[in-house]
């Protein structure tokens, strides 16, 4: 049985809070890209991008990373650090202030390869994660700087994000495992 924890109005109204505190909190959208972790975090930065056209009119360059060993056939136990294969990125990171987005922030593994890759690219002013929902169960000082949802999970449960673009909805569901 899955419990719909947030369903599409409030994952929308979650994106545009998040937004407009990357605007604060950057006091403004001077040098931002935004990056995006595939599948769903793809997604969920394009939103954060068109959503800071909407408010700020500007285009914030968005691009993608992937990170392929966490895919649905890989275990939470199987404990491989995570690589970074293949990015779609075609802007510079240099002196800019990263914004790197992911659908869920579990043991930080993710975020840590993404970083590294991040950092072989170029040399940003900062680097600010975003996440739709953070489940807990860090393995890594890693933290979120701007967060939809904040689901403490058990490690059994999984949390399924479906956006709309892929899916046939936008919502977060929790999975009983
Ligand atoms: P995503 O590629 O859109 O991020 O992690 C790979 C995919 O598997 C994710 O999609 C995510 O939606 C889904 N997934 C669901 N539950 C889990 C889980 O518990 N662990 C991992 N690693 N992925 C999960
Ligand atoms: P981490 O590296 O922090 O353990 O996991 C982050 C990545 O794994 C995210 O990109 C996310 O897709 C995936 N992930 C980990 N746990 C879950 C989960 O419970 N649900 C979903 N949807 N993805 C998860
Ligand atoms: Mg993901």
């Amino acid at each position: 049985m899955a419990k719909v924890v947030v369903d599409a109005m409030a994952m929308q109204r979650a994106l545009t809070r998040i937004t407009y505190e990357i605007i604060e909190r950057n006091k403004g959208v001077d040098d931002l890209v935004i990056l995006g972790i595939k599948t769903r975090g793809v997604y969920l930065a394009r939103r954060i991008a068109s959503r800071l056209q909407q408010l700020e009119n500007v285009s914030v360059p968005v691009g993608d990373l992937d990170v392929t060993p966490y895919r649905d056939d890989i275990d939470h136990d199987a404990q491989g650090e995570p690589e970074v294969t293949a990015t779609n990125i075609d802007f510079s990171v240099e002196g800019k202030k990263v914004i790197l987005v992911d659908d869920v922030l579990y043991t930080g593994r993710t975020i840590r390869a993404a970083m590294s890759a991040i950092m072989d690219l170029g040399r940003p002013t900062s680097i600010n994660l975003a996440v739709l929902v953070d489940r807990g169960h860090r393995e890594l000082p890693i933290r979120a700087d701007f967060v939809g949802k904040n689901i403490p999970s058990s490690q059994r449960e999984r949390i399924k994000v479906s956006v709309s673009e892929i899916d046939d909805r936008d919502a977060v569901e929790i999975q009983q495992a």
